[in-house]
Parts: C-alpha cells; sequence; structure tokens
C-alpha cells in the first residue's frame, strides 16, 4: 500500500510514522508513507495557500489552486482508490472504515485546515470525508495520522502475530477482554484462576464473556451505531 498526505504542516506528520509499528511497516516494505508540503504547490510569490472566505467571515479557506495541483502532480504517476479529507464533519471513523480502507492500493488524504478548503475540492476531488470523532482538531493533520494509523496496522505481515488484529476491541463488534501479565498476585489482588489454568477452551469462553459484559456495560451502543 501506499499512503500520500498533503498538508501545510508536514512537520506535523513526521513523529507518528517514524517509531514503532508504523514505522516497521515501512522498513518492511508493506506501505509507503509520503508526506506532501501543499505550500510547494502554490505558485504565489508567499507562498501562499489560504486566502480570506468570499463572502467575509472570520477564517481563513484553503485555497483550491495548490491543492488541485498537488493532487494531479500525484497522479499523473498512480491511480489513487480514495481521496479522503479529514474534517470533523465528515463520516465517523470507524474499524470497518479502517478495514474498507486497508485493502486499498493507493489511498490520498488531504489534511483540512483552518476555517476548511474551498467547497469545490470537496464536490470535485474528494471521494470521502473522514473525521475522527465529534470534537474540533486544529486541523487535520493528527485525525490523518490517526487514520493511516488504524489502517496501516490491518495490512498483513504489519503485526508480528498476524492474528492480533483480528482479536482487537471492535473487529467483531465487541471490546476487548481485560489482560494480565505477571505477578500473578499484585498487593492482593489476584490474577483471574482460569487465565493460569491452561484450560484453552475454558479461557476462551472467559474472554468471550468478559468481552460481552464489558461491551453491555461500556458500549452498549456498539452492536447498534453507537
Ligand atoms: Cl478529521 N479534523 C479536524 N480538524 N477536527 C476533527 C476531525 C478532523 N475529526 C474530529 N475532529
Amino acid at each position: 500500500m501506499r499512503i500520500d498526505i498533503i498538508t501545510c504542516l508536514p512537520r506535523l506528520l513526521e513523529g507518528p510514522f517514524s517509531d514503532s509499528i508504523l514505522k516497521r511497516a515501512q522498513n518492511k516494505g508493506l506501505v509507503e508513507v509520503h508526506v506532501h508540503d501543499l505550500r510547494a504547490y502554490s505558485t504565489d510569490k508567499h507562498k501562499r495557500v489560504d486566502d480570506y472566505a468570499y463572502g467575509g467571515g472570520a477564517g481563513m479557506v484553503l485555497m483550491v489552486e495548490p491543492i488541485v495541483r498537488c493532487i494531479r502532480a500525484l497522479q499523473e504517476d498512480r491511480e489513487y482508490d480514495e481521496i479522503i479529507y479529514t474534517s470533523p464533519d465528515g463520516k465517523p471513523l470507524t474499524q470497518s472504515v479502517a478495514n474498507e480502507l486497508s485493502i486499498k492500493k493507493n489511498l490520498l488524504i488531504l489534511c483540512g485546515h483552518y476555517k476548511g478548503v474551498d467547497e469545490r475540492v470537496r464536490e470535485h476531488f474528494i471521494t470521502r470525508e473522514v473525521s475522527i470523532g465529534d470534537y474540533v482538531l486544529s486541523g487535520g493533520e493528527l485525525a490523518a495520522a490517526v487514520i493511516a494509523d488504524a489502517v496501516i496496522r490491518l495490512i498483513p505481515g504489519v503485526l508480528s502475530d498476524e492474528t492480533s488484529a483480528l482479536t482487537d476491541s471492535f473487529q467483531d463488534g465487541l471490546v476487548a477482554p481485560p489482560v494480565y501479565t505477571r505477578p500473578a498476585e499484585f498487593e492482593g489482588h489476584k490474577v483471574p484462576e482460569v487465565l493460569l489454568s491452561g484450560h484453552e477452551k475454558n479461557i476462551e469462553k472467559w474472554r468471550f464473556e468478559q468481552s460481552v459484559q464489558r461491551t453491555n456495560k461500556r458500549r452498549p451502543g456498539l452492536l447498534g451505531d453507537d
């Protein structure tokens, strides 16, 4: 898979991809992540990429021209399966959206910023708008990193234990069961006996029950549309 990210704050995206699982995925050749500085596509002598909103009002708007120049330059080298725009008014990112995106070959993510992007970009170039939750971030960069992380870890071979993404919370519509490691007793608090029993069937049953209980208690709407 290849993920291209267009942003006017490229440094914000340096950290998330240079460590741990996302770095290893790139080193293994399972994913390529390329961050593009929108300013490089500005023809303005001050390299501006935003301007005042027509009709007035507070906040700057990302201009259509640099964005379209950047998208078209990238499209010369490959076709994109999706051109995603990050925005709080997009569709919520769910595990099912991440699953869907994880089987694509080329993804392009445009980071929203300031008061938004010229509507013509959204109308004519964006294939999917994604929000990472009902709160407002100062920019789409962190959202783009979240989307990329949720997607990349699902690519086969990225996680060392191939089954571990399959047992994640949400993958079966349930949250994950509790986990424990050594010591078996800490300040009088014991690890549930069944986990020490070595009895695989009972452990599996216990974990499933815990998942169901936790889902009912913590995220009762999860099986619906919560
Ligand atoms: Cl994708 N962008 C911004 N700016 N804020 C958000 C968001 C995205 N998702 C939730 N809040």
